[in-house]
């Protein structure tokens, strides 16, 4: 069978209440994004992570005419992840959106995290984090155009909803992509 990790997108300060970029309601995620590193922890399952970690003159902030007010700047404590997250001592962390003439939403894109997942024989990843409708979303696609199984744990994550709708419009997309859309942590 293959082997699982928890994959954490993007739960950074600047997403959270009170960050630069905040998904109302982002705190929510807490308790079920702990819930699911504890289960890691139980398991023995590895846990990667990825922060949105963008050049202070990113093309996608609003200052560049991109759709985002600056957010997640390398280096900044918005771009730290969130101090309430129970990680574990060792993880693995990718940094995304780099370039600062390109955006990236998918944890997997320009990091090499497909390959190091798979170097250790991961085939299965629990996902949560920040935003549903944004990079959580996009990484979820990519996981599995890569051929990774997918479970998306909906209480760990939460959509921004720029657009009303666009949660679940997410939701219906990854459903369609083969992604397991899990009401609650697994236990
Ligand atoms: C994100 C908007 C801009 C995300 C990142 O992590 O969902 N959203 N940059
Ligand atoms: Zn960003």
């Amino acid at each position: 069978m293959a082997r699982t990790a928890v994959l954490l997108v993007d739960a950074q300060n600047d997403f959270f209440p009170g960050g630069a970029l905040p998904v109302p309601g982002g705190d929510a995620i807490l308790p079920a994004v702990n819930a699911l590193l504890e289960l890691a922890g139980t398991r023995g399952w590895p846990v990667a992570a990825s922060r949105d970690w963008h050049p202070e003159d990113h093309a996608s902030f609003s200052t560049r005419g991109g759709p985002w007010p600056v957010h997640c700047v390398r280096g900044t404590a918005g771009a730290e992840l969130h101090p309430g997250l129970a990680l574990p001592p060792v993880f693995t962390m990718v940094h995304k959106a780099t370039d600062r003439d390109r955006d990236a939403y998918s944890a997997f894109e320009g990091t090499g995290l497909a390959a190091a997942l798979e170097e250790r024989g991961i085939g299965r990843l629990l996902v949560g984090g920040l935003a549903l409708d944004y990079c959580v979303r996009a990484t979820c696609l990519d996981a599995r155009e890569a051929g990774f199984e997918v479970a998306l744990v909906l209480p760990a994550t939460r959509a921004v909803e720029v657009h009303p709708g666009d949660g679940e419009a997410a939701l219906e997309a990854l459903r369609a992509a083969g992604v397991a859309v899990l009401a609650e942590v697994p236990r």
